[in-house]
């Protein structure tokens, strides 16, 4: 994993770098100023995605059996965490990873405090919230997850949002931090009527229940917090046997992940979305890349683009698909993104080595007319970009991917020249 990783990074971090150099010293000085500025905006976002990549952290509070380690399975949609463990202290007041082959999240559990129930009695609640504080010093939490049993947002929580209050102000007090919280109400397939249990949950009184309870948890929480809060209602039930899924009742967590994005920074975005194999959220990460490769292409063109100065297109284009290739889970190298161009039909000889062959293509084309529009590149970064996603993400067949290409790109250039 770790090789994987680091052999990834290296790729991109090649790549991007040999653009960003070559965009700064070879094409910047013909753009207007404040195009090479959105320039380097772009990059850098990029770069933040591709390259600072980092696990999400998150502090989850939530009672015992309140469903933490079903919730985190249900994210990685493998089995990682110990379900319904009676003593286990795995992971009580320090950060801990979880992880699979594909990435990993850590994860601050703050489990039993103020229930007088710690699953064991070397850890007091006192020894507990030392530690949790000692943790959050050293790494700060991207979000907090208030976890409570949708049967149970009626109960005696108070007190657990008591703690959620004490751990919010030592952030803010200590850390001057003010991360968002997000209130996710589980285990909705218990909410009456007991015989509705699979999703999708349409049955009109399930709803209404799902709603009412949802209501209860938002107004306990909106009491305590000024910023607005979002409850997700989810259900996370999984059956593994064998490493395998065997029984699957999750709903809302696609929901729910797609909440926790908006909230965390980009450098965690690539390890949340390639843990989860749930495709929505893949392709969200996946277009955040491709607006950005689509901005750089378009804004290096807004002077037509010489032929010499191509490479950098194709460049982020590589970029671009092996980003996409790894949020899909994929091992993605130059090679395979070079290929996978090809077979669009895309012409990437230039793609290699960026100024040699691009001295050797003016030599063998020269005369003018040897350029393209900056609509034009970026119509088609798009386009791979789609269809990057529908190959790696929605596991088109190459023939579909390449329909979706021409599709995507025509329209693109439709839709631009329209605009124009
Ligand atoms: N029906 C249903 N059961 C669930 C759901 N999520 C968890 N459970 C069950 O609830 C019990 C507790 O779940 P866990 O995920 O172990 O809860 P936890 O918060 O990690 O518990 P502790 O680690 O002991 O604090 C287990 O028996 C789970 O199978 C759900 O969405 N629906
Ligand atoms: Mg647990």
């Amino acid at each position: 994993m770790i090789m994987e990783n680091e052999k990834r990074t290296e790729n991109v971090k090649e790549r991007i770098s040999e653009i960003s150099k070559y965009i700064m010293e070879n094409i910047a000085p013909k753009l207007p100023d404040k195009i090479v500025n959105q320039v380097k905006l772009e990059l850098e976002k990029m770069m933040e995605v591709l390259l600072e990549t980092r696990p999400p952290r998150f502090v989850v509070l939530g009672r015992r059996g309140s469903g933490k380690s079903s919730l985190i399975n249900a994210i990685f949609g493998s089995n990682v965490a110990e379900v319904g463990s009676v003593k286990s202290t795995t992971g009580i007041g320090a950060w801990y990873d979880y992880k699979n082959k594909r990435g990993k999240i850590s994860i601050l559990d703050t489990r039993g405090l103020g229930e007088g129930s710690l699953p064991d009695k070397k850890c007091t609640e006192k020894s507990v919230k030392d530690e949790v504080y000692v943790s959050i010093d050293k790494s700060l939490p991207d979000v907090l997850l208030f976890l409570c049993k949708a049967k149970e947002v009626d109960a005696r929580i108070d007190e657990d949002i008591e703690n959620l209050v004490e751990i919010k102000m030592y952030l803010q007090n200590k850390h001057g931090y003010n991360p968002p919280i997000v209130g996710i109400m589980t285990q909705v397939d218990e909410l009456d009527p007991p015989d509705v249990v699979e999703p999708p949950y349409r049955d009109s009184i399930k709803c209404k229940n799902i709603a009412d309870a949802k209501k209860i948890l938002s107004k306990k929480l909106e009491a305590k917090f000024k910023d607005v809060i979002e409850v997700i209602p989810v259900s996370a039930y999984v059956r593994f046997e064998n490493e395998k899924i065997v029984y699957d009742r999750r709903w809302n967590i696609d929901k729910l992940l797609e909440c926790l994005i908006e909230r965390i920074p980009k450098n965690a975005l690539l390890e949340l979305a390639r843990i989860t194999q749930i495709k929505s959220v893949q392709k969200k990460i996946a277009n955040i890349l491709i607006r950005s490769a689509v901005g750089i292409t378009g804004l290096v063109g807004v002077e037509p683009i010489p032929i010499a100065d191509l490479p950098v297109i194709t460049g982020i284009q590589v970029s671009l698909i092996i980003g996409i290739g790894y949020i899909s889970g994929r091992k993605m190298s130059k090679k395979s993104a070079i290929e996978f161009m090809t077979s669009m039909g895309v012409n990437v000889g230039a793609a290699f080595v960026l100024r040699e062959i691009a001295r050797s293509l003016i030599k063998l084309i020269p005369g003018a007319g040897n350029a393209v529009s900056g609509t034009v590149a970026a119509a088609s970064t798009w386009a791979i970009g789609k269809a990057a996603i529908a190959y790696f993400i929605d596991k088109k067949s190459p023939e579909e991917t390449k329909k979706i290409f021409e599709i995507e790109k025509r329209n693109r250039r439709k839709s631009k020249d329209k605009n124009n």
